[in-house]
């Protein structure tokens, strides 16, 4: 028996070892998924530390308490209410003090989780003053994003083939993350997104900022982010939009405020024709010269 207990406290040991040595491995890493990672995302946003704040402090040890309580529970009825140790078992039922407590009690812990749980709806919902917005816009199976402060008319993100991924310099795990433009951003700087779609229902997600915001046609949901750092964060569309739902990767490049000027200035409709939603079966865009005018004299034809 004593040999079984120290089997199981050596695996928990493991376990707890292997989850300290995941979450220390998982803090290089900025932005994207760790392999064997465990918990959230290292947080880029004041969104996301909040939602660290409300995981990690509030749930996880209510949680664990729980789960822990309920365990000693089961395991205490187990040895000391068995049919060897317990042959003549009572034959009451009914206890109000218990039966008052075990109501109570959940709704205090229940209330106490609303409160921070409500705390973090409102940060979400009371958005700064946005410095940027960008309109993303979900299609099977990309996203198209529009700055329409700077002008800027929609692009297409799609995802990066694996060998453009090799091309680039990326590491291999960020094939099915990285896109071949992402949405650009200045760092802190509230970047507010309005998000919608084109076809189905999708979610535009990106865990390191703290993004779950679900893309409807006909709707115009909005969210926002404030990036800390400059560099390259990933997120997936994060709804079960059809076939190729895992290959609608969202990425953003978080850049200092002269790098967004100057990618702006490369973005301008004039250096950049306007990319059609479906440039495949869009037809080519018409020139912005004036109309042929019909001839003197000659009727316009009848529409047919
Ligand atoms: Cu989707």
């Amino acid at each position: 028996m004593k040999s079984k207990f120290q089997g199981i406290a050596g695996l928990t040991a493991g376990a707890g070892a292997a989850m300290i040595g995941s979450l220390a491995f998982a803090q290089e890493r900025l932005g994207q998924p760790t392999p064997g990672g465990l918990g959230l995302q290292q947080a880029a946003s004041p969104l996301k530390h909040s939602a660290h704040f409300f995981h990690d402090i509030i749930l996880l040890p209510i949680i664990t308490v729980i789960c822990l309580f309920v365990l000693g529970l089961l395991i205490w009825v187990v040895v000391r209410y068995n049919r060897k140790a317990n042959p003549v078992p009572a034959t009451w039922s009914h206890n109000t003090a218990i039966e008052v407590a075990w109501t109570l009690i959940p709704v205090l812990i229940l209330m106490v989780i609303a409160v921070f749980s409500f705390r973090l709806l409102f940060d979400y919902h009371n958005m700064p003053k946005p410095d940027l917005t960008v309109k993303a816009v979900g299609y099977q199976w990309n996203w198209g994003y529009e700055y329409p402060d700077q002008q800027i008319p929609e692009y297409i993100s799609n995802m990066l083939p694996e060998d453009e991924v090799a091309k680039r310099g990326l590491p291999r795990d960020v094939f099915r993350l990285a896109a071949t433009e992402p949405m650009v951003v200045p760092v802190n700087k509230v970047v507010r997104v309005q998000v919608t779609a084109a076809d189905v229902i999708h979610a535009f997600a990106l865990p390191a900022f703290g993004l779950k915001t679900d893309a409807i046609p006909g709707r115009l949901n909005e969210t926002w982010f404030k990036a800390e750092k400059v560099g390259t964060y990933y997120g997936q569309c994060s709804e079960l939009c059809g076939v190729d739902h895992a290959f609608m990767p969202i990425e953003i490049k978080v850049v200092t405020q002269a790098e967004f000027d100057a990618w702006v200035a490369t973005k301008a409709p004039a250096a950049t024709p306007v990319a059609a939603p479906d440039a495949a079966a869009a037809p080519a865009p018409t020139p912005t010269a004036a109309p042929v005018a019909a001839p003197a004299g000659v009727a316009p034809a009848a529409p047919l």
